[in-house]
């Protein structure tokens, strides 16, 4: 394989370049779950996507439920002013302890995943806020088996999803941890120095200790780390991430590593809403991250106009997927491990068009450009799957397609069922009898290639 990564990474990285594993590459469809003790005050400013907004405006009304322990210390913010209101100015460890998972059953959480077409799930095991979801080693009580759930979070999604068939993978964020260290105050913007992460061999050594735990316990096919691996864990040496990668490598040998681990090693590279777009047009497999709504912990104060809807969503997701990306679509349970009801919403919806329509999405590659190409009115997204050209129309009724009728076999056009679909040659492209679906969302037109 040909890898033209930018940016070239460390001599000490380079060995552990190799062929992305096909089960990743053909998965499409991951599910993200963001569940701790912010999912208690469950409360953000829904003000709009990563990417869209100024930095500072961003921090101060942080619409990511999950950095509630950030906003909530910025001067001024209005998170800040409802943690005096409703809490009365309470520690936010408080939280930990009102957190119950009293409704949580792991498995019928990860089997609706499954029916909503996902390949792998991804829970995070420890956010900003530092507190782990399991038993880590160095913890001490801040974790959710010594306090408010009192459950191995992380090992019982583990077991549910080998139980479901799907892959399991651990969010980890080993750039931020706001217990071990908040002395320098809240990140209010880019510049508060590097976000004031820790950096130091201790701190190192203590991620290092975790990393290494989730790897002997859990066996995750998936390392997602989040902001940067601490500074001291670069270079080579006993705590350094290139050890990570040993012990990673030789006991899943199938696994894959994000890119945000610092400048070191990574399978795939990410995007987040509209932020690290870039990543997407390099020759390394990608994988765009987002909620269903502008947050991915809960946020009580978002309604449908913030959220997608099925069909939204679906959308999303085969536009990634006719570009070549993986979706990661993030769902944020309320304290009780529930699935909020617009969420779930969502995800029925998807299930729904995925009942009819996943064959062609999974293990779908990106259609050669000089056979057809894509369009926003209409909504088409074209892949390609084996010796077949699909085109996802969200419309009805005659539809230009804009193609090389010479590429495909207008005689083949069928729906997802095999019903035929009328195609003929036109000017600039195909012309099709899209037929009303059954389902919410595009239909798919098959086509066979010429
Ligand atoms: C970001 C984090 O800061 C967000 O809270 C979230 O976890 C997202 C997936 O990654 O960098």
């Amino acid at each position: 394989a040909m890898f033209h990564d930018t940016p070239e990474r460390p001599e000490l990285y380079q060995k552990f370049v190799r062929e992305v594993p096909a089960w990743y590459r053909e998965a499409k469809f991951g599910i993200f779950v963001h569940w701790g003790a912010y999912s208690v005050p469950a409360w953000a400013e829904p003000i709009g996507e990563l990417g869209t907004i100024d930095r500072p405006t961003w921090f101060k009304h942080n619409p990511y439920a999950e950095w509630y322990f950030n906003t909530i210390r910025i001067e001024g913010s209005p998170a800040g002013e409802r943690q005096k209101t409703v809490y009365g100015g309470a520690a936010y460890d408080d939280f930990l302890d009102q957190w119950t998972a009293s409704e949580w059953d792991p498995q019928a959480m990860v089997d609706l995943f499954r029916r909503v077409g996902a390949e792998y799930v991804v829970p995070t095991t420890k956010h900003h806020d530092g507190i782990t979801l399991w038993d880590a080693p160095g913890t001490g009580e801040r974790n959710t088996v010594a306090r408010g759930p009192k459950r191995d979070i992380v090992g019982e999604f583990a077991a549910a999803a080998r139980e479901a068939g799907i892959k399991f993978g651990v969010y980890y964020s080993g750039g931020l941890d706001w217990h071990f260290h908040t002395d320098d105050g809240p990140i209010a913007d880019d510049d508060t120095i590097d976000w004031n992460r820790p950096v130091d061999e201790a701190y190192n050594e203590y991620a290092f200790a975790h990393v290494k735990d989730l790897i002997e316990k859990y066996s995750p096919e998936v390392l997602w780390g989040d902001i940067e691996w601490p500074d001291a864990g670069k270079p080579d040496g006993p705590f350094s991430f290139a050890r990570i990668l040993e012990q990673y490598y030789s006991a899943v040998p199938n696994g894959v590593v994000n890119d945000r681990w610092g400048l070191t090693h990574w399978d795939f590279r990410t995007s987040e809403y509209q932020q690290g777009r870039d990543t997407e047009n390099d020759d390394t497999m990608w994988e765009n991250c987002r909620g269903v709504g502008f947050s991915f912990g809960y946020n009580q104060v978002e309604d449908a106009s913030h959220y997608f809807d099925g069909p939204g969503a679906v959308r999303h997701l085969l536009d990634v997927v006719s570009r070549g990306g993986n979706f990661l679509l993030n769902v944020g349970p309320d304290e009780a491990g529930r699935i909020p009801e617009l969420q779930l919403r969502c995800l029925e919806g998807i299930a729904a068009w995925m009942a009819v329509n996943r064959e062609f999405v999974h293990a779908s590659e990106v259609l050669d450009p000089a056979v057809a190409s894509a369009s926003d009115e209409p909504w088409i997204r074209w892949v390609a799957k084996g010796s077949q050209a699909v085109a996802f129309v969200q419309a009805s009724g005659d539809v230009t397609l804009t193609a090389d009728a010479s590429k495909l076999n207008l005689a083949s056009a069928r729906t997802a069922d095999g019903t035929p679909v009328t195609a003929s040659a036109v000017d600039g492209g195909i012309s099709v009898a899209v037929p009303t679906s059954e389902v919410a969302g595009p239909v798919a037109v098959v086509f066979d290639l010429a």
